[in-house]
């Protein structure tokens, strides 16, 4: 088996030193960060969710897992922020009230930090009014809503609602995660969705730029 392989079966497992230690080696091996996460990290969470669906495995192992991929992501993330540059941008970013899930979030804010943006991450479960006092107190020009569960869709809405209720500066809003789609990005009159954060990043330029 070869690095990202073993690191896929470290996270996959919950084994978080493992994940850690097989990151570095990945890294030593001269595999670019994204890679690890698109040919590693995310493929592992991904057979996690699967077999949480067939019942194989329940919450506790996923949460493990989850645990895991954020020891791997804690040594990935400083290979993606520039260090010493001020961000041009202000994101204010969160999943929405009732989600939980944060790891998808968490991958985009560190993408966008990458790309030019101060990133005001407003964590898991965040009400709609949450979003609305962070974006009157930091005026950001973009705001990021995650959701991963089909029932917290219905907090995205509102949470969308209520930013264009309340909020009388333009501010571009993208949404994101597993059961997310541009048809519902157009039906709630978000102006951007990506299906993962790589495109986060492209389409957060093409809305603030
Ligand atoms: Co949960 N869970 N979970 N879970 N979990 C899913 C999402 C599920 C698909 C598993 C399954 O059944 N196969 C299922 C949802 C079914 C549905 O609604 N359709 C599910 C369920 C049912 C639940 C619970 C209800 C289980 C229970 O309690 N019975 C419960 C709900 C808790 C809650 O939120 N209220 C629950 C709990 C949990 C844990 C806490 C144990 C843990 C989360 C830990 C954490 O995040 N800190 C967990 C996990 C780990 C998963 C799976 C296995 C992995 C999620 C993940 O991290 N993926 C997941 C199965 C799966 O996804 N296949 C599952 C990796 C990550 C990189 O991908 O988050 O999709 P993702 O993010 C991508 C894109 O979606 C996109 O970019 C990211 C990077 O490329 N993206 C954006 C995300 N946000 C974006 C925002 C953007 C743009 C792009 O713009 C702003």
């Amino acid at each position: 088996m070869n690095t990202l392989e073993q690191l896929s079966q470290a996270v996959a497992s919950g084994k978080g030193n493992d994940a850690k230690t097989l990151s570095q080696r990945a890294l030593d091996e001269e595999i670019c960060p994204s890679d690890i996460i698109d040919r590693a990290l995310t493929p592992a969470m991904a057979s996690v969710g699967e077999r949480f669906r067939k019942n194989l495995i329940f919450v506790p192992e996923m949460l493990i897992a989850a645990r895991a991929m954020k020891e791997a992501m804690s040594l990935l993330e400083p290979h993606f922020v520039s260090a010493g540059i001020v961000p041009k941008y202000t994101a204010v970013i969160g999943s929405v009230q009732g989600d939980l899930h944060d790891i998808g979030k968490n991958l985009v804010a560190i993408m966008w930090k990458g790309a030019d943006f101060r990133i005001i991450d407003l964590g898991v479960n965040v009400p709609p009014a949450k979003f609305a006092a962070a974006v009157r107190e930091h005026r950001p020009q973009l705001v990021g809503l995650s959701a991963l569960l089909t029932t917290t869709l219905p907090a995205m809405v509102e949470t969308v609602r209520i930013l264009r209720a309340e909020i009388d500066r333009p501010v571009r809003i993208m949404i994101g995660g597993a059961p997310v789609t541009q048809q519902f990005a157009d039906e709630i009159g978000a102006d951007g969705y990506a299906p993962n954060a790589g495109v986060a990043v492209e389409r957060a330029h093409a809305l603030v730029g």
